[in-house]
């Protein structure tokens, strides 16, 4: 038995994006949420078969887009990814808004505008079309904070270190400039992909947090690595995500939540812009749009609401099988 998946690869800032244009599995559930869940539990085949080796690599992310399951959206995202089907994927977002729009998969019922669903929560999106391309993606992410700050860890080969937690749609360990952590080009892309690992299961062994709003989405999966001499204007990041991967992009859920962590530190105000670089220099712009809260048991919890604007290139079409007979059906890592 053969499954064929028609996609549309590119990326956004080097990141992949493959946008599963057809073959996308029927989903229940009232929300893209419910959604994920019920796709994780019945057709994760889908996402390690099309994301690990051999049709995909360590950084492979994409995903599918889905009717809308409310009268004021145009669509849903599920997102995949070596990682899991995060809850949001800002770079994901901007390849497959882009890739969508260009190929007539989305119908905004506002031009230059849409607005979406994610498991997450629903983002709002504007976009500018030049020359019958999209030219820029911005997302107004979902309500991004910080989670806990003062975590110390211990980590083999670095020593004792101090991370954060926040949250900008997943939720990162950031590793700020300290003792023991000089910077990204002090510590290179190989121990970043060693050691990224073990400050996240001692940030996991210490914290485990749960979304307020919606508790299926919980626990520090990614961490970013900000590097020094950043100012309030400008700085770069590694983020490493899944277990062998440095984001090409800025990453959009980490920026959102190194915007809420720098205004949480009071180094960003309202209206302000901060320019994130990638580990090679590809960058988004991200802006504090303002502040907001979240609910909560224990009372409203400060957050901001984050924008995050890039652009993707679209590679070609690409035809995948997955096919029952082969032994790598499912995709393997190594
Ligand atoms: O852009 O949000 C993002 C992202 C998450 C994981 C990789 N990229």
């Amino acid at each position: 038995m053969r499954h064929t998946f028609f996609c549309i690869d590119g990326h956004t800032a080097g990141n992949p994006v493959r946008l599963v244009a057809g073959g996308a599995p029927l989903l229940r559930g009232g929300d893209m949420s419910e959604r994920r869940l019920d796709f994780i539990a019945r057709y994760d085949w889908i996402r390690t078969g099309l994301c690990f080796e051999p049709r995909g690599h360590s950084m492979m992310s994409g995903g599918f887009l889905y009717p809308p399951t409310r009268d004021d959206s145009d669509g849903g995202i599920l997102f995949i990814e070596t990682s899991g089907c995060l809850p949001m994927c800002g770079h994901g977002t901007i390849g497959l808004v882009t890739f969508g729009l260009e190929h007539g998969l989305l119908t905004p019922r506002v031009a230059g505008r849409l607005r979406l669903e994610v498991p997450a929560g629903i983002i709002d999106i504007d976009y500018v079309v030049r020359a019958g391309r999209v030219a820029s993606v911005r997302i107004r992410n979902v309500p991004s904070y910080v989670a806990r700050t003062g975590i110390a860890i211990t980590v083999p080969g670095l020593g004792p270190l101090t991370v954060d937690v926040a949250y900008g749609g997943n939720y990162y360990a950031i590793v700020e400039p300290q003792e023991g952590y000089e910077g990204l080009d002090s510590l290179g892309a190989a121990r970043i992909l060693s050691l990224s690992p073990l400050v996240r299961e001692a940030v996991r062994a210490q914290f485990h947090p749960v979304h307020p709003v919606d508790p299926s989405i919980n626990g520090v999966s990614h961490v970013l690595w900000a590097d020094r001499g950043a100012t309030r204007e400008r700085g770069r990041n590694a983020v490493f995500y899944g277990d062998n991967a440095i984001d090409r992009s800025p990453c959009g859920t980490g920026t959102s939540a190194r915007l809420a962590h720098m205004r949480h530190k009071g180094i960003l105000g309202v209206g302000d812009r901060f320019i994130h670089e990638s580990y090679i220099h590809s960058s988004f712009i991200g802006t504090v749009a303002s502040d907001t809260s979240l609910p909560s048991e224990d009372g409203p919890i400060p957050a901001i609401v984050p924008l995050i604007e890039g652009s993707a290139v679209s590679t070609g079409f690409n035809t995948i099988w997955i096919d029952s007979e082969d032994m790598f059906q499912h995709g393997f890592q190594v």
